[in-house]
């Protein structure tokens, strides 16, 4: 019997390191995925000023260091933005107060950015439930292929812009009917009412098409200059800053709805659109909650980290993403003048919250963490508790106060389990 049960034993030895293994070389090749392998680092201080003055209230942060730190995202990574516009338009293109079997109210808006030709236009789609009783707090996301791929609800508008992927129902890089529901595992909408949040959703696309040329038909090819009015080049700004801005026109919009209370307003990005909306939550203070699921290289996790995607190849298979100086920084990552834990920073005193996958190695999970544990001292000077614990905590064990995280088994998506952690954190801070 022993004999047999030690088998048994050596046996699932092997089949979990055979799995581990698995995962492993189902990533890129040519890039480290051992924790023993990252070359020691040091990261920039959030509460060092450039002029070397030591942080050590909130006040002192919020008047210097804040700004300072935003200007060198602006200048070295994500680029500058424009203005909000003048007199954008809110056409309201749909309404239906029965929709999802009578659970919520549908609203379906489109943003027109200027009343001049600019062509441009944000398609929102958003749910209230029609149980809550005044302006309901809201979950504002983008999604990766058009609203309608959301849930099956039969009276969303079927995009017209043009898609990123050619499959899963778009033909030509259009959306057809096929499309319809292909990403609602994604968005668990029911859940999302249920708990008493509405929730507001676009298709980024519309802000910018997602690849090297986008910009010819996105909203960096119409605004020319930032929002001090000083000249701003196509190269000065990236494709994530664009989105970003798009993200600020949605708030705007939504400060002029009834059903929702702008003030609590949580915003989430899955992968590169966790990028997005965390450049969007450190340089919009409206969004009152910023959840980061899976965002990785260029969003939590830290860039100094030889760990899975580097600078240098989020530059090489993007180079629309970020900024011109960014670059630079392609096998000189040592020289940023920032690291991604101070982005996490310039959310405070405002809750954040990090989420990794097992799977997702290429957005080093554990970097991941470092960086939302780097932002802690800034939380610390408005007497608020951050992560709260040293290390990378177990599967599926969510930590933290104002700055949440976990690490979930899986791989890089948004699942049921993601969204239970980020509506019980929305729970705890509105
Ligand atoms: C990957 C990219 C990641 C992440 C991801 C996504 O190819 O390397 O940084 O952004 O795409 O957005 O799906």
């Amino acid at each position: 019997m022993p004999q047999k049960r030690r088998f048994l034993h050596s046996l699932l030895r092997i089949l979990a390191v055979s799995l581990i293994m698995s995962q492993v070389t189902a990533q890129r090749p040519g890039f480290n995925y051992d924790e023993a392998k990252v070359p020691s680092y040091e990261l920039p201080d959030p509460l060092l000023s450039s002029s070397g003055t030591r942080i050590t209230s909130s006040q002192q942060w919020e008047a210097a260091r804040r700004l300072e730190i935003r200007k060198l995202f602006e200048d070295h990574v994500y680029g500058r933005r424009p203005a909000s516009p003048a007199k954008p338009l809110y056409i309201v293109t749909s309404e239906s107060h029965n929709a999802l079997d009578g659970q919520a109210m549908r609203k379906q808006i489109t943003i027109r950015f200027d009343e001049n030709a600019f062509p441009q236009a944000v398609h929102i789609l958003l749910y209230v439930p029609n149980k809550a009783n005044g302006p309901a707090p809201i979950f504002l996301g983008y999604n990766f292929n058009g609203n309608h791929t959301i849930h099956t609800d039969p009276g969303i508008h079927l995009s017209t812009s043009w898609m990123r992927r050619n499959q899963n129902g778009n033909i030509n890089h259009q959306a057809t009917d096929a499309a319809r529901g292909k990403s609602a595992k994604r968005w668990p909408v029911k859940r999302i009412l249920e708990r008493g949040y509405a929730l507001a959703t676009a298709y980024y696309g519309d802000v910018e098409p997602d690849h090297a040329q986008g910009w010819k038909d996105g909203i960096r090819s119409h605004y020319k200059t930032d929002e001090s009015g000083e000249p701003l080049k196509l190269d000065e700004w990236g494709a994530i800053s664009a989105w970003a801005w798009g993200l600020s026109r949605i708030v705007d919009y939504l400060e002029t709805e009834d059903a929702i209370d702008a003030k609590r307003i949580a915003l989430i990005g899955h992968s590169r659109l966790g990028k997005t909306a965390l450049w969007a939550g450190a340089t919009d203070e409206r969004f009152a909650i910023t959840i980061s699921n899976n965002s990785g290289c260029g969003g939590a996790a830290l860039s100094r980290r030889a760990f899975g995607e580097t600078v240098k190849q989020i530059n090489t298979s993007f180079p629309h993403w970020f900024n011109r100086a960014f670059k630079s920084y392609n096998d000189n990552e040592v020289d940023l003048p920032v690291d991604q834990h101070m982005l996490i920073a310039l959310m405070a005193p405002r809750p954040v919250y990090v989420a990794s996958a097992e799977e997702d190695l290429w957005a080093d999970p554990n970097g991941e963490f470092l960086s939302a544990k780097g932002a802690e001292p800034v939380f610390e000077l408005y007497g608020l508790k951050g992560i709260g614990v040293e290390n990378q905590p177990a599967l599926n064990s969510p930590v933290g106060d104002q700055i949440g995280y976990h690490y979930r088994s899986g791989k890089h998506d948004v699942t049921a389990y993601d969204w239970e952690r980020y509506l019980d954190f929305a729970d705890r801070h509105f």
